[in-house]
This record gives C-alpha cells, structure tokens and sequence, in this order.
C-alpha cells in the first residue's frame, strides 16, 4: 500500500477504459497502490467504428467518444487527483481522419492547413527525413504543423484539456512532426506538465532532438526485453545487465531521465513484423510477460508504462468490449481479476493488477532512492537476482522448469520482510504472501519456483 512522501514512479496506460471506470479504478487500485498517473486513450472525437484505431483519426478536438463525455472526462480527472493520480492525455496532432477533402469544420482545418499529399513508404524511414516528417501515415491527411493557425488550434485543445485539470501528454506520432514545430505548439501551453513522445527509433530521426520537448518513447528497451524474456535473437536474461549498463551502453539507449518504457504498447503487442512473431511481448505470453514487468519495475531505467487494455485477438481484433468489472475497495473483482489466463471471454487483461506488477510498482517507489544496481547475481541465463542497495532485493526466475534455491546476499538490513509478489501487507500488517528472514549479514536463503519472481523492500516489512 501506499505512503505519503514516498515518490510514484510507474505509470500505467488503461488503453480504452472508460472515464468512469477510470475514475473508480484511480481511487480503489492506482492510487492505493502507488502508481504515479494514468495515460488515457484519445479523448477527442473520431471517425465512427468500434475499432480501436478510429481513435487515431481525429475530427475536431471536442471531447467525446465512447470513453466518454467531457463531464465525465473532467469527473475522471478530480476522482484521479483525490486519488494522488495525475491523468495523461494520448494526443493525436501530426494528422487528422482519411478524409480526401481535407475539411474538419468543426475544428475548423481546410486543404490549406496540410502538407502536400504523398504516404509514406518503408524506405523513407532510412533515408528520408522530410518525407516521414511531411508526408502522410498511410492515408492520414498530415497536418502543417508550422502554420501558426494550426498550431493555435493544437495549442487550444491542450490548453482546454489542461484546463480540465490533465497533467501530461502522450504524443502520438511525435517523430512525424519536426521537433521545433512540437516545441512551438508547446510554448503557447503554459505551466509545467509531463511529456512523452511517440519515437519509434529509425535511421532518420535525430531522438535527442526531441529532449526539449519531454521525454521519449525509448523503444530499444521495449525489444531488449522481448528478446531476454522471449529468449529471442540469442538473448537472455543473464545478458540483461551488459545490455543495460548505463556505461557502456551498447545499444545507445538514450539517457534514463529521458526515457519512458514499457515491455508493449498498444501497437507493439498487436503487430509481427515478420508475421511470426509479435514486435513485443504481450497479455498471452502470460508469466513471461508478467516477469518481464517485473525486470521492468525494478531495474532502474526510465519512467516505466504498465499497458493494460481489452484482450484482443491478432487475426480478429473487434474493438473493445463493454467496461471491465470491479466491485470493492479491496481488490475483488469479477472481470477485472489479476493473473488470469486470457480467454477472450472475460473482455479485459487488468495487467495492471496482477500482483506481479502492482507489488513492483510499490518496490520502484521505495527503492527509487537508490538509483543503482547491487549484489548482481545469475545462476543461469535465465535466473538473475539483484538489490536496489539497501532498499530492495529481486529475484526473477525465468527457467521454464527449475526453481532457484540458493542463499542470496539481498543487502537489506537484518529483519522480516514481506515477499510483495506472492502476497503483501495487508491493512492489518499481516503477511499474505511468503515472509523472508534476512540475517545480520543481509543473506536470506531463497526458494523461487519456475517462471517465478520474489521481491522484498524496506516499505514491506513483516
Ligand atoms: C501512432 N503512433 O504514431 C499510433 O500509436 C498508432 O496506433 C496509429 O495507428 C498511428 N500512429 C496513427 O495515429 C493506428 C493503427 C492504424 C490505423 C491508424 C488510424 O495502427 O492501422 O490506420 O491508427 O486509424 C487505419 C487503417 C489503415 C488505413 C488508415 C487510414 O488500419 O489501413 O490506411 O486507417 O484510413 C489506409
Ligand atoms: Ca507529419
């Protein structure tokens, strides 16, 4: 549970959950559990169709769709911030819906307000800056983004959803509009506020460029942990610590307090590349992914998004379903229950409140502290086990069919803790989950099953 003055640190995106629910899942979960903010889904009015994507074709930026109305948008937002919650918008500015007219009266944009018409091809994402600056995402009729009127109007439906009481923005396609035009639309949005920007790495697009503007997407580390986890490309968890050593940084990972991660986004679990494999993890690599939230949590990286939406089938994707269930403060729920198998029936994955990941959101918190990696340890290539310095102490167990017993120098100090995956603190400081004895010398003796994590913090003694 959560404590006042201890730092929120992890934010979580309810990919296409209503207001309302939102608004009930803020006070009786995200805030309880310490998660910093959540990202929502576009609030703006979009072409009609139930499926998730007509929300990335804007029609004028009034707050309406089946998320929800503006009241209950700004109902949302004052139930979040009663909750210690801050509400992320998701905003879509590089383009409006396919429409060959190239006419939004309600905002009002007309032809003149566009780039030039020509889609972007495969190629210009290796030698063609302007063309995946100013021409179209297939079909998306692509805003002039230097015009001052269009920037007026983008300023405008920012500055009214701040008015609303948001306190970041997701935005979508940032890589598609040049940094300074961003920065300006920026500028006419005054206070401070989060930003992170949509930055899919290419062979054209300068990401550092973007640091003025906010944060980043850094989705490098979104694929180093598809392939540790999924063991793809030769890759292992073992290998995690090399590939993420701030130092060296072999991979050119832009810098931590730049970065915003996540292990899959919305539009990384659905797509394969190559047809066989997906471009991230996803709700149905079931533990592995839960594991790899875990990693994700604990290690000290960027600013971590838990993606949680609607299970969704690759071949037949019909959009959301009708809102999840939940019921009371304490985290029984019908629909909305943690840990379960997808099964398409239920309608929504509640990644989110999967011990799993809502145990580690309270680990980041009490660990943030302590910005670095100790007492590193790997068995094997898919066991590995570190501490947070004296704040906490992880282990994640990735083989398929081994448990990993050994005793683990866990650096915290002598006394009970209570293992936050297995279970947590209850209200009344009872342990639910598995209890850990650390001695004086800061040794426990460990047992992690198969495809399991244990992890013990200072804000979760038993
Ligand atoms: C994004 N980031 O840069 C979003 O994260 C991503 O989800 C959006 O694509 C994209 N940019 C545009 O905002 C999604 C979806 C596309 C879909 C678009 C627009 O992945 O498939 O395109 O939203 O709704 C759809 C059709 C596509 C068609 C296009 C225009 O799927 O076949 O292209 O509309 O009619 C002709
Ligand atoms: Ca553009």
């Amino acid at each position: 549970e959560y404590a006042p003055g201890v730092p929120r640190t992890a934010y979580v995106n309810l990919f296409e959950w209503k207001w309302s629910d939102i608004g009930a899942e803020c006070r009786n979960h995200l805030g309880p559990r310490g998660y910093a903010a959540v990202q929502v889904s576009p609030p703006q009015a979009s072409i009609a169709g139930s499926a998730w994507w007509t929300r990335y074709q804007p029609v004028s930026y009034q707050i309406s769709g089946r998320s929800g109305s503006e009241e209950e948008f700004r109902a949302m937002v004052s139930r979040c911030a009663q909750a210690g919650v801050d509400v992320y918008v998701d905003v879509v500015f590089n383009h409006m819906a396919a429409n060959n007219s190239r006419d939004y009266p309600a905002v009002p944009y007309g032809p003149g307000n566009f780039h030039a018409a020509c889609d972007i091809v495969p190629a210009d994402y290796d030698n063609n800056r302007g063309r995946v600056l100013n021409c179209s995402l297939p079909g998306l009729p692509d805003l002039d983004t230097a015009q001052d009127p269009v920037r007026n109007k983008i300023a405008d439906y920012l500055n009214h959803l701040r008015s609303l009481g948001v306190a970041g923005f997701r935005i979508d396609a940032a890589k598609h509009m040049h940094e300074d035009d961003i920065r300006a639309i920026l500028n006419k949005v005054p206070g401070s506020y989060f930003v992170t920007q949509e930055t899919i790495g290419d062979g054209v697009t300068p990401l550092a460029n973007y640091f003025k503007n906010g944060t980043v997407n850094e989705f490098k580390y979104i694929y180093a942990m598809r392939n540790a986890f999924d063991r793809q490309g030769g890759q292992s968890l073992s290998q995690l610590k090399a590939v993420l050593d701030p130092v060296a940084n072999p991979w050119g990972l832009v810098p931590s307090l730049n970065a915003t991660v996540f292990v899959n986004n919305h539009d990384t679990e659905r797509k394969k590349p190559d047809g066989v494999h997906y471009d991230s993890m996803n709700v149905y690599f079931g533990a592995m992914h839960r594991l790899a939230h875990t990693f994700m949590l604990a290690w000290p990286y960027g600013y971590p998004q838990v993606m949680s939406g609607y299970y969704f089938n690759h071949d037949h994707d019909m959009g959301p379903p009708s809102s999840p269930v939940y019921n009371d403060p304490n985290g029984s729920a019908v629909n909305c229950t943690a840990d379960v198998n997808p099964t398409g029936a239920s309608g929504w994955d509640c990644t989110h409140r999967s011990r799993f990941i809502a145990g580690m959101v309270g680990f980041r918190n009490w660990t943030n502290a302590n910005w670095y990696v100790s007492n590193w340890v790997s068995d094997s290539a898919d066991q590995i086990a570190f501490s947070r310095g004296n704040r906490g102490f992880v282990v994640i167990n990735r083989h398929d069919t081994h448990q990993w017993a050994r005793s683990f120098q866990t650096g915290l100090a002598a006394g009970s803790y209570c293992d936050v995956i297995s279970g947590g603190l209850q209200a009344d400081g009872r342990c639910s989950g598995k209890t850990v004895q650390v001695d004086g010398s800061g040794f426990a003796t460990l047992s992690v099953g198969p495809m399991d994590a244990l992890a013990i913090h200072i804000g979760a003694k038993a």
